[in-house]
């Protein structure tokens, strides 16, 4: 289903003099007030084609109903988001969850809806129907030669896809390590996944960048083969130019300091994607934001001030994509939350006062630092993250025009109650 854009304009109509007082009350204290809405304009967050059904954990599921059916409706879901917040307008696929069949059409679809097709996914983790060797003992790292060929074809099909939908990157996570001591020779695991890797990158487009996401555990609880951003690095380094480590919130142990991760990433010019999401205990897949904003604002801080002093371009020199899913949302809902936290502490970062800080940095005045940093943070940004918005075309409140024309019921008629999208 689509919103019009009738009914857009007459939510922000209703809202509007209410915005205005607040927007007027935090740009009056600003001198960039344009510079920072031209940069929230900019800023695109990839949607994964997996968040769109309800996730579930081990323990089971709990569809909410009106799930997309087919990679149309997934898009169609993913442009009707966009529609609201004007900060979604690419897809990030996963193969084999959604093998565009037709990529002609696909791609069409998607520009119709003002969307890209972001980085690729391949999957090694789970077995497939009629695959003929499987991945329980792991994928790229397999003591089976055999397996890991397999693993690495699959990768080479997953590019090829991406090709032709005009995806430029492809992310490899892999499972693969080890549950129990003995059970693998690391230093072996280590080389045939290098090896396997080597022969992706090989078949990696040349303006393309191949993402290495690492994770510290499950589905292993042992050992876990690009396991920290070390071994990640240490993987992209030896590959060359066209590789790239990729930060997943809830891929670090506890109490991880990612600000730290990522500063020092960028600085090696090896930061290539970002995964938002957020956790409590492990890798919780929650809404982004929900529950420590302010190490997200950390980490916002520490890309701000990373990417300006390597001169990139904050919307298109990294990949921004949401990897996030759970039980008991609105799966839609909680990606306009995910989103819109994304943007409300990217603009927090943007308000920091660089100048101020490297002064207090130079003179050791640590209470001032943090005075700096916890001015920015305690600014409330969303009058610019919806005046932003609203130059853009999107709705002031993009929740509540999602209730108000009762999204999730139409698609619930309109796909039936048991309607499940594919994923985990
Ligand atoms: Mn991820």
């Amino acid at each position: 289903m689509r919103i019009e854009k009738n009914k857009i304009d007459e939510h922000n109509y209703l809202g509007l003099k209410e915005h205005q007082r607040k927007f007027d009350f935090i740009a009056s204290d600003l001198m960039n007030t344009k510079e920072i809405l031209r940069k929230l304009i900019d800023f695109q967050v990839a949607i994964p084609s997996w968040a769109l059904g309800t996730g579930g954990t081990r323990f089971g599921r709990f569809p909410g109903g009106g799930e997309p059916r087919n990679l149309e409706e997934k898009i169609e879901d993913i442009g009707l988001l966009h529609t609201l917040n004007k900060s979604g307008a690419a897809i990030s696929l996963h193969i084999p969850w959604d093998i565009p069949d037709n990529a002609v059409h696909i791609k069409a679809l998607g520009t119709q809806y003002g969307l890209k097709f972001d980085a690729m996914n391949s999957n090694t983790f789970q077995d497939q129907p009629g695959q003929t060797h499987s991945y329980k003992f792991g994928s790229l790292q397999n003591v089976n030669p055999e397996t890991r060929r397999q693993a690495i074809d699959h990768n080479l099909e997953v590019i090829q896809y991406g090709i032709d939908l005009g995806s430029e990157s492809l992310t490899v996570w892999l499972s693969d390590g080890s549950c129990f001591p003995g059970q693998l020779n690391f230093r072996k695991a280590f080389l045939h996944t290098l090896e396997g890797l080597e022969q992706i990158y090989a078949a990696i487009p040349e303006k393309w960048k191949m993402f290495v996401e690492y994770k510290a555990y499950e589905p292993n609880f042992y050992s876990t083969t690009v396991g920290d951003w070390g071994q990640s690095l240490l993987y992209a380094n030896k590959l060359g130019k066209k590789a790239f480590t990729l930060v997943d919130l809830g891929h670090h142990l506890p109490n991880a300091n990612i600000e730290q991760i990522v500063s020092l990433l960028l600085m090696e010019g090896k930061l290539g994607g970002f995964h938002f999401n957020d956790s409590k205990y492990g890798d919780d897949d929650l809404t982004v934001g929900s529950i420590k904003p302010y190490q997200l604002f950390l980490i916002f801080n520490e890309l701000v001030e990373g990417m300006d002093a390597r001169g990139m371009d904050h919307a298109k020199d990294l990949g921004w994509m949401i990897d996030a899913s759970h039980n008991v949302k609105d799966p839609l809902e909680d990606i306009l939350q995910s989103v819109e936290a994304i943007m409300i502490t990217y603009a927090q970062a943007l308000l920091i006062d660089r100048r101020m800080l490297v002064e207090a940095q130079s003179n050791n005045d640590v209470v001032s630092a943090q005075e700096i940093l916890q001015h920015a943070f305690r600014t409330d940004t969303r009058p610019l993250v919806a005046e932003a918005r609203l130059n853009a075309g999107g709705a002031l409140d993009p929740l509540a025009v999602y209730r108000n024309e009762r999204v999730r019921e139409k698609l619930i008629k309109q796909r039936g109650s048991k309607a499940m999208a594919t994923g985990l």
